[in-house]
């Protein structure tokens, strides 16, 4: 019998839309507990489900919760065979899953806590250092895996390309409106984000989901 999912994070995309991602990807059955900013005390004061106070956790039928979200990615990817076929691979999507996460930190950082001039610092920051340099990194991984015709790794999709997809979204929000060019030197990136979002499953969801939505103001 399939494993059951409960899947507890708040009721916005941030760090919970990957994970939501890769179950659509496989159109595995997950269930969902969102959470608002107002549960917050009683999220502190769950540390067995909780243990550091933090979302996201993800429970597998009755294991131990799991929880930060990239180790809740990785199992994911190695249950639903996502991570590669080899070693070598899984090297390659380990620097592009560690590389985007940093640099999703920053934008959400930038985006929704910053304000004044300390955001326009760090959205500057983000767009004009940190952003390129990783999307050049990824933009040469897909070059040199079939000339940007196949994924990062292999013949197959993995978390790595369905965390490109996600990052974009994030990237195209509203709330960075001043930085609308930021993918013009990346064709490959492009068109491998169309080729995620455009796979069965996920374009079903994306269809279904809308936009993504933030509480906060653009
Ligand atoms: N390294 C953790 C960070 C988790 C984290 O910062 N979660 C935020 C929501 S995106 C949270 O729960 N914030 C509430 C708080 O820290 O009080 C992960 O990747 O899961």
């Amino acid at each position: 019998m399939a494993p059951t999912y409960t899947f507890h994070y708040f009721g916005v995309p941030s760090r919970g839309e990957f994970i939501r991602y890769i179950f659509k990807h496989k159109n595995v059955d997950f269930e969902e507990v969102n959470y608002t900013f107002d549960d917050l005390p009683k999220i502190k004061a769950n540390e067995a489900l909780f243990p550091l106070g933090e979302l996201p956790t993800l429970l597998v039928a009755n294991q131990e919760p799991i929880f930060q979200s990239h180790a809740i990615v990785r199992y994911l990817a190695n249950e639903f065979n996502l991570y590669g076929k080899n070693n070598e691979e899984r090297a390659v999507i380990d620097q592009v899953l560690d590389t985007l996460k940093e640099c999703e930190q920053k934008l959400w950082g930038s985006l929704f806590f910053a304000k004044g001039d300390d955001k326009v610092e760090k959205q500057k920051a983000v767009f004009e250092k940190l952003l390129p340099r990783a999307l050049r990194y990824v933009e040469k991984c897909l070059k040199r895996n079939n000339n940007g015709e196949a994924f990062l790794v292999g013949d197959a999709i993995t978390v790595g390309d369905i965390h490109v997809a996600v990052l974009i979204e994030t990237i195209k929000l509203p709330h960075n409106k001043n930085y609308r060019n930021v993918l013009d030197n990346f064709p490959l990136i492009k068109k491998l984000n169309e080729k995620v979002r455009n796979s069965a499953a996920i374009k079903t969801y994306l269809e279904k989901r809308g936009d993504p939505k933030y509480p906060f103001p653009e």
